[in-house]
């Protein structure tokens, strides 16, 4: 089975997506996603320019060597554009595989684990009060996971905060806006927050929070220290993960959960953290970290340090990659949980799928490959349409992670 076309797909239904489909000369297809917000172009081109034209005439089978050649054979190793790319050819040719042999990936993987992906949703508001009520809809949906991000007084646009309440869309501008950032006031804040939301629901819902990379190590601790009495699933991205040695510090201080790695790409960006046992939940997913090949090593790695999976799915990775995510997080032993920001219905009718939602959980569906296809034609009727990430600064202008 040969590889006869490989061809890019920029798509913008609500949002950006880059996708990757291959077709074979037996006439099985494949679908892969590429997208990085913000960033797009610059998979596409590294896509449609180096990895389409070498992929034409190979064996589509050959998903392990397919893999190693555009790892290795580029030279230049790693990264979000990088891998990426492999990522998309990767659950691309997966994808084929499944539908050749009539197998839903989880079957290919070695079977479902479980019979269900719990989820967690993201409930927000300005304030507290909002915030909770939020909380209060998502557990009425039937979640039994919520993430919570709240307003901070005095600040504008905090992270996680959005306009709509259900979908959040932070690549708001065709050029990065800017937000103002303030420590001290979310230290203070957040465990209000987790305060009031025990409150009124209780000690049964998992409650997560997202810091965004926006404290240093000894904030990280503090802020660690200072929700352990809420009990949260997870603490995440406490600190920039680059400085891997500085998660040492939050582990003396704290007993709180830690997940990290949403924008790790190998399991050599989060090799330390895991057999240093710094983290408890590897964040890594199917489009960021060089698809299913790769996900499926970092996991296998994590499992002997008790590391789980803790997949990201904000909307910027396109149903191709929820759909994919969804079977390996159905077979993965170490399973943690999944991350589900639902998208746009104009998004999900682009990508129509076989994932749905009941009662916490989403389950894969049993169609074989990932489940996920693309409407091209409708696709085509949207265009691209430039959108970056927001920008954080402090009071004074100096920059900070956003
Ligand atoms: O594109 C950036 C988003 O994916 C990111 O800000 C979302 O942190 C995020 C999360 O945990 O979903
Ligand atoms: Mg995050």
């Amino acid at each position: 089975m040969r590889i006869r076309e490989a061809r890019v797909i920029v798509t913008s239904p609500g949002r950006n997506f880059v996708t990757l489909k291959i077709v074979t000369d037996e006439g099985v297809y494949g679908i892969g996603d590429a997208t990085l917000n913000g960033r797009e172009k610059a998979v596409a081109s590294y896509l449609e320019d180096h990895v389409c034209p070498l992929l034409i005439g190979r064996d589509a089978r050959r998903i392990e060597d397919i893999w190693q050649l555009l790892y290795r054979g580029a030279y230049w190793r790693r990264g979000p554009v990088t891998m990426r790319a492999i990522a998309a050819v990767d659950v691309a040719l997966w994808d084929i595989k499944g539908k050749a042999m009539g197998a839903p990936l989880y079957d290919l993987l070695g079977g479902k684990s479980r019979d269900g992906v719990t989820v967690y949703g993201h409930a927000n508001g300005r304030d507290i009060a909002e915030t909770t009520d939020a909380v209060a809809r998502y557990i009425d949906l039937g979640y039994h996971a919520i993430r919570a991000q709240s307003g901070v007084p005095g600040l504008d646009k905090p992270y996680g905060v959005s306009k709509d309440k259900h979908v959040y869309e932070p690549a708001d501008a065709a050029l990065a806006s800017e937000t103002i950032w303030s420590t001290p006031e979310y230290l203070r804040h957040t465990p209000r927050l987790f305060d009031a939301l025990r409150t009124s629901f209780g000690e049964a819902p998992l409650l997560l929070h997202d810091a965004h990379h926006r404290l240093t190590p000894q904030e990280a601790a503090k802020l660690a220290k200072s929700l352990e009495p809420y009990d949260l699933f997870w603490l995440e991205d406490p600190t920039p993960a680059e400085n891997q040695e500085s998660f040492q510090l939050i582990r003396q201080h704290s007993t709180t959960p830690l997940a990290v790695g949403e924008v790790f790409n190998t399991l050599w960006d989060c090799k330390d953290l895991i057999q240093n046992q710094l983290i408890d939940y590897i964040r890594a997913t199917i489009v960021g970290a060089g698809g299913i090949t790769h996900l499926r090593r970092i996991a296998d790695f994590a499992a002997v340090w008790q590391v789980r999976t803790g997949c990201h799915g904000a909307t910027d990775l396109s149903p191709v990659t929820m759909g994919a995510a969804l079977h390996f997080q159905s077979w993965v032993p170490n399973f943690g949980i999944q991350e589900y920001m639902p998208h746009s219905a104009e998004t999900d009718a682009v990508f129509p799928h076989h994932y749905s939602f009941a009662d916490g959980m989403l389950h894969p569906g049993d169609a074989p490959g990932h489940g996920v296809d693309i409407d091209e034609a409708l696709a085509a009727t949207y265009p691209y349409t430039p959108r970056q990430l927001p920008i954080a600064r402090l009071r004074d202008g100096s920059m900070w992670n956003w």
